[in-house]
C-alpha cells in the first residue's frame, strides 16, 4: 500500500495532479445510450441538454460483435457534440475482457478532453480500481490531458459489497459508485429475475389473528435497502456520492419512480436512465420538493448560528436538524445554478 503522503502524487510523469475533493456537479440522471445504435446515437443531441449526465456504454447490452461499432460511434459522437453543461461519460467493459483494453486507450487518447467519468463494471475490490487509475494516468499524460478523469465503480458482485469500504476510498480519483441489481442479484444467487425493484415473494406477513380463516395482511419488502445503505456509508466516509443503478421495468413507472425515491432518501444523488421515460423520473425524484426546501430555509432561518434548540410548527429543531435541512438547502441550490426552472420553483 502507497504512504498517504503520496495518495495525491501524479501516478505517471506527466498526468494531471489528482483532485482533493470530488467537484458536485448535478448528476440526477446518468443516461444511458449504446453509441454504436444508430437510432439512439442520433437522439444524443437532443437529449444531451435534458439530462445531467449522458453515459455512452460500451459492457452490457452491447452484443459482442458491436463493441467495436459502439467504441467508434462514441469517439464520433464525442467529438461531434457540444455536451454543453452536461457531462459526458462512459461505461467501459469489465477488467477480464478482451475489450476493456482498446477502450480506455481509444477514449482517453482520442477523446479524454471530453470525458469527465470512466464507470467501471463488476469492481471487486481496491486492486481493480489501482490497476485504472495507473493506467489512465499513463494515458494522460501520452494525450495531453491537464484535468484528471473521474473514475465510478459499479457494486454489483458479492465480493464488490464485501469490500466496498477500500473500493470507495482506493483512489483520489473515485468519483462516485452505483448498485447494480442484476449482476450482483446473479452474483450472490438472489432468485429474483429483475433489474432493481421489489418482489411480491419478500415479505413479512402479520402474526395470525386467532381464528385461522381471517386473511393476514403482508407487506413487501425492499431487496436493496441493506446493500444501497451499506454502499451510501461507504460513499459518504470518502467523500464520494452513491447512485441507485438501472430499473429495468421499463414501462412500470411508477415501481421505477418508488426504487428511486428509496435511494434518494437514503443519500443516494441520483439513478440510471435507460429508456427516454425514465428521465423525467430521475429529475423529479433527485430534486428536493420545492416544499421540503422552502420548510428547510426555514428552519435554518430561525436556527441563527445552528445551535441550540426552538420549536417551529410543534418540532423541535436544533444543531442536527440544522444540519439535516443544510444538505436539503444545499443540494436546491446547486440544482439550481443550473436549472432555471428549478430556481424559480425554489424562489416561490
Ligand atoms: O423512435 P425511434 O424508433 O427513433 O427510437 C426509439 C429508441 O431507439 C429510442 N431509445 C433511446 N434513445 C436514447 N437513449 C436510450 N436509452 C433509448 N432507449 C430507446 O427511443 C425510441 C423509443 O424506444 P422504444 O420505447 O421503442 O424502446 P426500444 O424497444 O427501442 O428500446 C428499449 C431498450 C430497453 C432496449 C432501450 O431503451 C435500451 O437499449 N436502453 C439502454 C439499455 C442499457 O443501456 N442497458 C445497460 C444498462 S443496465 C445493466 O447493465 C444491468 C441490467
Ligand atoms: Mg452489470
Amino acid at each position: 500500500m502507497r504512504s498517504p503522503k503520496d495518495f495525491f502524487r501524479p501516478l505517471a510523469v506527466g498526468a494531471p495532479a489528482p483532485l482533493r475533493e470530488v467537484p458536485f456537479r448535478p448528476s440526477r440522471m446518468i443516461h444511458f445510450f449504446d453509441p454504436g445504435n444508430a437510432k439512439m446515437a442520433a437522439k444524443v443531441p437532443d437529449i444531451a441538454p435534458q439530462v445531467d449526465v449522458l453515459l455512452g456504454n460500451l459492457e452490457d447490452a452491447v452484443a459482442a460483435d458491436r463493441k467495436e461499432a459502439a467504441r467508434a460511434g462514441l469517439v464520433e459522437i464525442a467529438k461531434a457534440v457540444d455536451f454543453g453543461a452536461t457531462q459526458l461519460w462512459t461505461r467501459i467493459n469489465s477488467l477480464d475482457s478482451p475489450w476493456v483494453l482498446d477502450d480506455l486507450v481509444t477514449l482517453v487518447t482520442e477523446v479524454g478532453d471530453k470525458l469527465d467519468v470512466i464507470m467501471v463494471p463488476k469492481v471487486e475490490g481496491a486492486e481493480d480500481i489501482h490497476y485504472v487509475d495507473r493506467l489512465l494516468a499513463q494515458l494522460e499524460a501520452k494525450a495531453g490531458i491537464t484535468r484528471p478523469i473521474l473514475v465510478h465503480a459499479i457494486l454489483e458482485t458479492a465480493t464488490g459489497v464485501a469490500n466496498v469500504e477500500e473500493i470507495a476510498g482506493a483512489s483520489p480519483r473515485m468519483q462516485g459508485i452505483s448498485l447494480g441489481p442484476a449482476d450482483l442479484a446473479a452474483s450472490r444467487r438472489m432468485k429474483t429475475t429483475r433489474v432493481g425493484g421489489g418482489h411480491p415473494g419478500y415479505l413479512v406477513r402479520e402474526d395470525p389473528h386467532g381464528d385461522q380463516d381471517t386473511p393476514r395482511a403482508t407487506f413487501q419488502q425492499d431487496l436493496w435497502h441493506y446493500t444501497i445503505a451499506r454502499m451510501v456509508d461507504a460513499c459518504a466516509a470518502h467523500g464520494i456520492l452513491p447512485y441507485y443503478g438501472p430499473f429495468g421495468d421499463i414501462k412500470d413507472t411508477t415501481a421505477c419512480e418508488d426504487q428511486f425515491r428509496n435511494a434518494f432518501l437514503l443519500g443516494c444523488v441520483g439513478a440510471w436512465s435507460l429508456h427516454p421515460v425514465q428521465i423525467a423520473i430521475a429529475k423529479k425524484v433527485f430534486s428536493p420538493a420545492p416544499a421540503d426546501v422552502a420548510w428547510a430555509r426555514k428552519v435554518i432561518a430561525a436556527m441563527g448560528d445552528g445551535t441550540g434548540a426552538v420549536m417551529i410548527d410543534g418540532k423541535m429543531q436544533d444543531d442536527a436538524t440544522y444540519k439535516q435541512c443544510r444538505v436539503v438547502v444545499s443540494l436546491a441550490d446547486e440544482l439550481a445554478a443550473r436549472d432555471p426552472e428549478l430556481a424559480a420553483a425554489y424562489a416561490a
